[in-house]
């Protein structure tokens, strides 16, 4: 999708928002909101190295820009006054913005110093949005980060407007490139995990710190650790590896995607088609879940449903010798699918206003607790590992005669599945069915599986 096509829904976008945080304002007291970009920090207090800037999701809920200093003035009747830092700086500057689209709407001052943006806060009751209460303090404003305003603009952000909805589309085909390319590098199987994580970068054109999160590349047993980022070195040895778990997005205009992706070569002994008939399994239950999603569904239901799903894999696969009600019931799925089901998605991989509600006690990680309406945005997510600090309790346990370990011990070099998708609810048809668009099979339509 050309940032064209996706640009043109801006106008909308902006509109909406002005509208939506004049009545935030309104209900939380305040008549001026100051949304900070945010500033760049230091690596450590000791040395003279900075941290790339991530601009504050509020700041780019507005505008696509990562700029130190830059901040946005929102107040009722008026056009949003954009502040930017234009000091010449000969040692460092910030990345041009991917499109201009946004410049025309809004009234611009160009600032000589990030401070003189403290000439352009308005009278009357004034809110800081930002990571940077030092600046809140020296600019006057004492109200930085107020709960409740900051509760309605999140609560925002569970709705992706059709311009939102074209960034996430291209930030699905950005990383789709990636995961296409790592795919047939992993069956070829001459190189190592950092070696896939650099030629992911150097396929999606993203920089380490401009993707969405740090790349997960997780060869066999790496795998059950679910954030591996910690990447082998060392080139696969003779036989390659057998299973590549990759989870790695793009972004678009500041909107991610996050997609995982679990692939396996076949060894051609007895455990490695058990553990691909596991990935098969987790691709078609993870579709499975995707056509159940349904509007006025708590998202919590569709998770449990991932449970009763993992249950009758390892069930049908003979992991547990007891029926998927027992396995679940029991709390076995929960050692093997520790996580949560998925999360909200949009400007933060893991989004806000999805998760305002606590999960019950027996689903901790879970993210989404939501009921699931038109034009949210969420991953699907399920996975299946072999973690041993999980397992342990269960094998030491009451109920370790429900597992056949002898073939837990051999799948566990295989590390684990994830396969995951980014899907927007589209709305209930006529009919009352929901249809959702999967951003990512539109692009990438294979979960995963053998070559
Ligand atoms: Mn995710």
């Amino acid at each position: 999708m050309s940032i064209e096509a996706i640009t043109k829904d801006y106008a909308a976008h902006v509109e909406g928002l002005q509208r939506s945080y004049e009545k935030a304002l309104a209900e939380s007291g305040f008549d001026a909101v100051v949304v900070h970009g945010g500033a760049a920090r230091r690596r450590s207090d000791f040395d003279d190295q900075w941290w790339p800037l991530r601009a504050t999701p509020h700041f780019q809920h507005w505008v696509a820009l990562r700029e130190p200093g830059a901040a946005l003035v929102v107040r009722a009747g008026r056009r949003p006054t954009l502040l930017r830092v234009t000091a010449v700086d000969y040692w460092e500057h910030a990345n041009a913005p991917e499109s201009e689209h946004f410049v025309e709407h809004f009234e611009q001052v160009a600032l000589a110093a990030a401070d003189d943006a403290k000439a352009h806060v308005p009278g009357g009751r004034v809110a800081f949005v930002g990571d940077e209460a030092a600046i809140a303090a020296r600019w006057g404003i004492e109200a930085v980060n107020p709960p409740g305003l900051v509760a309605a603009l999140d609560a925002l952000r569970v709705y992706k407007t059709a311009y939102e909805q074209g960034c996430l589309r291209e930030a699905n085909r950005r990383a789709a490139h990636g995961h296409s390319a790592l795919r047939r590098a992993f069956f070829e199987g001459a190189s190592s995990e950092l070696e896939l994580h650099l030629a992911y970068l150097a396929v999606t054109q993203q920089d380490d710190p401009e993707t969405p999160y740090k790349n997960i590349v997780a060869y066999d047993g790496n795998a059950a650790t679910l954030h591996h980022v910690a990447y082998a070195r060392r080139r696969p040895g003779e036989g390659g590896p057998r299973t590549l778990l990759l989870d790695a997005g793009a972004t678009c205009l500041g909107y991610c995607s996050d997609i995982t992706r679990t692939w396996v070569r076949d060894g051609g002994d007895a455990t490695s088609a058990v553990f691909r008939g596991l990935v098969e399994g987790v691709e078609a239950l993870q579709q499975r879940l995707c056509a159940a999603v349904a509007v006025g569904m708590p998202y919590e239901a569709l998770h449990d449903r991932a449970h009763d799903e993992v249950g009758a894999l390892l069930s049908a696969t003979g992991v547990v010798r007891c029926s998927a009600e027992e396995a679940v019931s029991s709390g076995i799925t929960r050692a093997f699918f520790p996580h949560g089901l998925g999360h909200s998605l949009g400007l933060q991989c893991h989004d806000v206003g999805c998760a305002v509600v606590k999960p019950r006690a027996d689903n901790p990680f879970l993210r989404n607790t939501s009921v699931i309406e038109a034009a949210q945005v969420f991953t699907i997510e399920p996975g299946l590992y072999f973690i041993d600090a999980l397992l342990r309790p269960l094998r030491e346990g009451g109920g370790s005669g429900r597992v056949d370990w002898a073939l837990v011990d051999a799948l566990a070099p295989f590390g684990g599945i994830r396969i995951e998708d980014d899907v927007v609810v589209r709305g209930a048809t006529g009919g009352g069915a929901t249809e959702i668009d999967n951003l990512t099979r539109a692009v990438l339509p294979e979960g995963g599986g053998a070559a």
